[in-house]
C-alpha cells in the first residue's frame, strides 16, 4: 500500500521548503521538492544602475550575502573587462572565507546536530560546566509549568534513534552553545574588511573598498585562530563521534554522483587557479566547466513553460498555479544532467583534480576514518563541510600576510553602455552564477543560478528528479509517522530556499 507524507515546512533551514514523499512498503518511492515562494530579485534588477546589483543581490540572503555580492562583482568585472587588484582578491578571500566558516559551523551545530544527538540528555545534567548549566536552566525556565514538556524549547521533534551516548550528547550540546560565540567571531572577521555583515558594502567591482591595514589584519588573525581551535577541537572530533554512532548515514542519502564546482578562493586575480579547484565530475570523469552547457528548465516550476534557456538568455516570467508545476525553484541542468553542488562536490572535484588540496583532503578523511566514496552520503556531506572548514581556516591564516598595506585594494573601471558578463563563484552551499546584460548603461537582464537551485531543483522536462529528490528515493523509513531519515538527508544538503527561489 502506498501513502503520501508531506514534511512542510522542513524546519532548521533557511527559507520555505516542503518535501512530499510517496512511501511504498516502508520505502520512499518518489520525492518532490517544493520551493514555496516567489521573490523576484531578477525582475527587481531590470532597468537599474549596474552598481546596484552587488548591493541588491546580497539581499537575496542573510546567510550568504557575501557570495551574491562576490558573484555580482565577478559578473560586472567580466562585463566591464576589468581585472581586480591583488589586494582585492586577497581581501575578498578573507571576507568570503570567514563567511564560509560561520555558515558551516552554524549548519552543523544549530541546524543539524539535533537530528543525531539527544538533546534530552541536558535534563539529566548534574555537573558544573557553566554553559551546560545555563542551557539546562534556560530549557527549564521556558517550561516552568508542569503541563509543559521540559524539552519544550527543542520541540516538536521526531521520536527517533538519537545517540544513546550521554557523554557525546552533552559534549556536542556544550559545543552547540559555544558555536554561537564562534559564529559571532566569524561575523566580526567578515565585517573587518566587508564594512559590515550581513550585506557587505565593501564588495565593489575592481576589488574591495577597505584596506588591509595592520590593525585590521591582526584583528582578523586573532579571531581566525580562535575559530580554528574550535574546528580542530570540537567540530571535527564531534563529527567523527557522530559518524561512529550512525555509520549507516555514510551511505544513506547519496546523489547520482554528478558534481559541479566553479572553483573556490582564487589564488590569482585572473581566476585561473583556486584553493578548491573548478570542474565538472560526472560518474568519476572530470572535465572543465563549460557554462554554455547549462540550461534552466521550468517544466515543473511556476514559471511560463518554454524551451530550457541558458542563464545568459534566461527569463523570469512567474506563472502561479501552473498545471503540473510544484515548485518556485527552476531546474538547472548541465547537458541535461542534474548536478549536485556544495562542499562535498567541491571536495570530490578537488580529489579528482589531484594536487595539494587533494592531499590535505585525503589526510583529513583518513583521520575521520571515512573513505572518499563515503563522502557521497548524508554524513559525508557533513564531513565534507568540517574538512573544508579545517583546510580553509589554515589557508586563510597563511594568506593574511599576502595582503600589502602599501598597495591599493581596488582598481578603477568604467561601465560600458552595452555588454554582458558572467560571474562564477563558490558560495558555502556550492556553485553560484550571476549573469548580467547591459543596455543603454542599465541592467537589461540579470539572472542568478544558485546552489540550492541546483540541489533542490524539481523535475525537468524529461522527468528527471533533482539531487535532493533523488537522494531521498529508495530510503527505508523505520517509522513513517516520524520520518527522521528524510530530514537528516535533506538537511545534509544545507538547503537555503530563500536563495534557491531568489
Ligand atoms: Ni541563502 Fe546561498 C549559499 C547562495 S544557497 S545561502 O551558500 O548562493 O543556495
Ligand atoms: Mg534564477
Amino acid at each position: 500500500m502506498s501513502r503520501t507524507i508531506k514534511v512542510d515546512p522542513v524546519t532548521r533551514l533557511e527559507g520555505h521548503l516542503s518535501i512530499t514523499i510517496e512511501v511504498e512498503e516502508g520505502k520512499v518511492s518518489k520525492a518532490f521538492s517544493s520551493g514555496e515562494m516567489f521573490r523576484g530579485f531578477e525582475t527587481i534588477l531590470r532597468g537599474r544602475a549596474p552598481l546596484d546589483a552587488q548591493q541588491i543581490t546580497q539581499r537575496i540572503c542573510g546567510v550568504c550575502p557575501v557570495s551574491h555580492g562576490t558573484a555580482s562583482v565577478f559578473a560586472q568585472e567580466s562585463a566591464y573587462k576589468v581585472i581586480p587588484a591583488e589586494n582585492g582578491r586577497i581581501l575578498r578571500n578573507l571576507i568570503l572565507g570567514a563567511n564560509y566558516l560561520q555558515s558551516h559551523i552554524i549548519h552543523f551545530y544549530q541546524l543539524s546536530a539535533l537530528d543525531f544527538i539527544d538533546v534530552a540528555s541536558i535534563l539529566e545534567y548534574a555537573g558544573k560546566d557553566p554553559l551546560l548549566t545555563q542551557l539546562k536552566g534556560w530549557a527549564l525556565s521556558q517550561s516552568s509549568t508542569k503541563t509543559i514538556d521540559p524539552l519544550a524549547p527543542f520541540l516538536p521533534r521526531y521520536e527517533a534513534d538519537y545517540s544513546p551516548d550521554a557523554t557525546l550528547n552533552l559534549l556536542a550540546l556544550r559545543h552547540y552553545v559555544e558555536a554561537l560565540e564562534i559564529r559571532k567571531l566569524a561575523h566580526q572577521a567578515v565585517a573587518i574588511f566587508a564594512g559590515k555583515i550581513p550585506h557587505a558594502p565593501a564588495l565593489i567591482p575592481g576589488g574591495v573598498s577597505t584596506k588591509p591595514l595592520a590593525p585590521s589584519l591582526a584583528a582578523y588573525r586573532s579571531r581566525l585562530e580562535r575559530i580554528q581551535r574550535f574546528i580542530d577541537e570540537a567540530y571535527l572530533p564531534d563529527l567523527k563521534e557522530i559518524a561512529k554512532v550512525f555509520p549507516q548515514y555514510l551511505s544513506l542519502g547519496a546523489s547520482p554522483g554528478a558534481f559541479l564546482s566553479y572553483g573556490a578562493f582564487p589564488q590569482k586575480v585572473e581566476q585561473s587557479q583556486h584553493l578548491f579547484p573548478a570542474g565538472v565530475l560526472i560518474n568519476g570523469r572530470l572535465a572543465k566547466v563549460d557554462t554554455s552547457r547549462i540550461r534552466e528548465s521550468t517544466a515543473s516550476s511556476f514559471f511560463e513553460t518554454g524551451p530550457a534557456l541558458h542563464p545568459g538568455r534566461g527569463e523570469t516570467k512567474p506563472a502561479p498555479g501552473k498545471n503540473g508545476a510544484y515548485s518556485w525553484v527552476k531546474a538547472p541542468r548541465y547537458d541535461g544532467i542534474p548536478l549536485e553542488v556544495g562542499p562535498m562536490p567541491r571536495l570530490m572535484v578537488a580529489l579528482a583534480s589531484g594536487g595539494e588540496t587533494a592531499k590535505h583532503i585525503r589526510n583529513e578523511l583518513s583521520s575521520l576514518e571515512i573513505s572518499p566514496e563515503q563522502l557521497n552520503s548524508a554524513l559525508g556531506r557533513h564531513a565534507a563541510r568540517a574538512i573544508e572548514s579545517r583546510i580553509l581556516a589554515r589557508h586563510l591564516l597563511e594568506s593574511i600576510d599576502e595582503a600589502n598595506p602599501e598597495k591599493p585594494s581596488s582598481v578603477d573601471f568604467s561601465i560600458p553602455m552595452e555588454g554582458a558578463g558572467e560571474g562564477l563563484m563558490e558560495a558555502p552551499r556550492g556553485a553560484l552564477g550571476h549573469w548580467i546584460e547591459l543596455k543603454g548603461g542599465l541592467i537589461e537582464r540579470y539572472q542568478c543560478v544558485v546552489p540550492t537551485t541546483w540541489n533542490c531543483s524539481p523535475r525537468d522536462e524529461s522527468g528527471t528528479a533533482g539531487p535532493v529528490e533523488y537522494a531521498l528515493e529508495g530510503v527505508r523509513l523505520a517509522d513513517p509517522e516520524n520520518p527522521i531519515e528524510v530530514v537528516r538527508i535533506i538537511r545534509s544538503f544545507d538547503p537555503c530556499l530563500a536563495c534557491a527561489v531568489h
